[in-house]
């Protein structure tokens, strides 16, 4: 069996996972994903119990439980080059002997739900609105480093979109959620595609003083795309990143946002943290 080498999968002197410096007893078997650090303890302090805590750059993780549940969560900072790191690494804990440095031949399956902020772009989705992504279109590049083969339903979204949109600026991609957790979380949520760009300014059309080579009317006609039934709902920036990785990973992951700025009208939400509060304990209530 072969190993992997100390260049390859890099340890701590501790025996931890290089940036996010957890060992496999850390990590529970769900995990939420927030960007913000400071939105972990915001999490956390709905637990009935916390068991550990660690940071590590912009890497804070917190596990511990609510009732017999055992969850993880874990900040990953802004964007999908972060999002590489952490599905790696935290595979990495679930699937690899990290004393003997070889994949174990069983493999364990993690849940992995986003908790984050994003932008609206349609009209009857007002910030404080929820969203669910059932699909993504990666408009950054992370999975073109990747061998990967969407599945069906993703490579349909695909032509559908680039035929529509033939003049993108960059490659894109495509990747749907897992089925059967989108299907755990119901209600009052709005369920779409999210889009999600490698930065927040000229990516998503934002100019402060550089000019955006994506137009503001492309990016606002992206509203009018429909997918078998299905609408874009929502801007961000790790979404594509950590449904795809995990799908190739064997894992399940969901990507669940409050809309906190609206491109249709303009508006940005009055009480963010509030909006922010009310998606973790929906999402706490409905895993
Ligand atoms: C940009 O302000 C950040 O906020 C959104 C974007 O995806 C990006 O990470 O999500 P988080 O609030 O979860 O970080």
């Amino acid at each position: 069996m072969s190993t992997l080498s100390p260049s390859e999968l890099v340890l701590n002197p501790d025996g931890s996972i290089y940036h996010l410096h957890l060992r496999p007893e850390h990590l529970a078997d769900t995990i939420i994903t927030v960007g913000d650090p400071d939105r972990v303890p915001k999490v956390s302090q709905y637990f009935d119990e916390l068991e550990f805590s660690t940071q590590k750059r912009e890497f804070v993780t917190h596990t511990g439980r609510i009732g017999n549940k055992r969850l993880t969560v874990l900040s990953t900072g802004i964007g999908p080059d972060n999002i590489d790191i952490v599905l790696n690494e935290l595979d990495a804990l679930a699937n690899i002997d990290l004393e003997n440095r070889t994949i174990r031949s069983k493999k364990r399956q993690l849940n992995f739900i986003r908790v984050g902020t994003t932008g609206g772009l349609q009209a009857d989705h007002p910030v404080g609105t929820l969203v669910s992504s059932s699909h993504t279109i990666g408009m950054d590049n992370l999975l073109h480093f990747y061998d990967y083969t969407p599945e069906a339903e993703a490579r349909e979204l695909l032509t559908a979109f680039t035929g529509q949109f033939p003049e993108l600026p960059v490659p894109v991609y495509a990747g749907k959620a897992n089925p059967d957790l989108l299907n755990s979380v119901t209600g009052n949520w709005a369920q779409g595609i999210t889009i999600t760009f490698p930065g927040f300014y000229a990516p998503q059309g934002r100019s402060l003083r550089l000019a955006s080579r994506i137009s503001p009317e492309l990016l606002d006609s992206f509203a009018d795309f429909s997918f078998r039934g299905t609408r874009i709902t929502n801007f961000e920036m790790e979404t594509s990143a950590l449904l795809c990785l995990a799908g190739m990973l064997g894992h399940r992951a969901i990507s669940c946002s409050v809309i906190l700025a609206n491109r249709h009208d303009g508006t940005f939400s009055q009480d963010s943290a509030g909006d922010v509060d009310r998606l973790i304990r929906t999402v706490l209530e409905q895993l």
